[in-house]
């Protein structure tokens, strides 16, 4: 345990030095920015994704519940917004179903969560249940690993019309929407997580809640690995009972 707080500076190099364990590095995204998924790969992983987009703005919704200051809230409320739509908008849960609609699936079956695998679900309910019970400032310092958002976003937009070409360029608009997005929201998220964990313990206290979202965001990934790389989803090697 330090003795002292980091500065500023050094706390936020500590941050972003969990950049190594982002679901970037995964091999699941490797072989995607590599062209190596094939189409059921791709709609595996949209689909299932959708269940994290769709409980994004929940997450959002229960730490602005616990949040008593209304300026945090009425910042933190354009993150519902980017998700849910507005008038004249769509929002990106709509946009992510228009991404998998350009990648084949149905707009019902996306609806359906029929492709939800258990792990994936885990995962975002555990992410959900954290930020429904945490004080708001950890609620908070959970989105952090939108610090490494951008530049997956970025790597889609280069990639996929070279490596998956029969997907409809306007099926990237959601990742076009967060590549500013996210910096919008780092901005606010860092700025609220620098602040408040300025102590030793606070500030180790930050690097597990980065540590818990990375894994969440892994193991979501380890889960569509083994169902749509390897072939081994949930009791693969079971008879199906009726
Ligand atoms: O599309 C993503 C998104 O809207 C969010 C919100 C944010 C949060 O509040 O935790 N995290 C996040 C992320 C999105 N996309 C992921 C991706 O790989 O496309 C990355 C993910 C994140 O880094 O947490």
């Amino acid at each position: 345990m330090e003795t002292q707080s980091w500065s500023q500076e050094e706390f936020e190099s500590a941050l972003r030095a969990r950049s190594s364990r982002y679901h970037i590095h995964h091999p699941y995204h490797r072989m995607m920015a590599n062209g190596a998924l094939n189409p059921e790969q791709i709609q595996g992983w949209v689909a299932n994704r959708f269940y994290y987009q769709i409980n994004i703005p929940r997450k959002d919704a229960a730490l602005m519940a616990n949040c008593p200051d209304p300026a945090t809230r009425r910042i933190w409320l354009q993150r519902i917004l980017d998700h849910d739509g507005y008038e004249g908008e769509e929002g990106g849960i709509e946009a992510w179903v228009r991404l998998g609609i350009a990648c084949g699936l149905t707009r019902e079956e996306i609806w359906s969560q029929e492709h939800v695998l258990p792990g994936v679900r885990f995962a975002v309910n555990a992410y959900l249940e954290f930020v429904r019970n945490a004080e708001w400032h950890e609620g908070i310092c959970s989105s952090l690993t939108e610090l490494f958002a951008p530049k997956i976003h970025r790597q889609r937009l280069e990639n996929w019309p070279r490596d998956y070409p029969w997907i409809e360029s306007s099926g990237l608009d959601y990742f076009r929407k967060r590549v500013s997005q996210a910096s919008r929201d780092v901005e606010h998220g860092l700025a609220v997580t620098l602040a408040w964990f300025n102590t030793p313990e606070r500030q180790q206290r930050a690097l597990e809640i980065l540590q818990l979202k990375l894994d969440i965001l892994w193991s979501m990934l380890d889960a569509m690995y083994m169902a749509y790389v390897l072939e081994m989803p949930p009791y693969f090697n079971q008879e199906d009972v009726s």
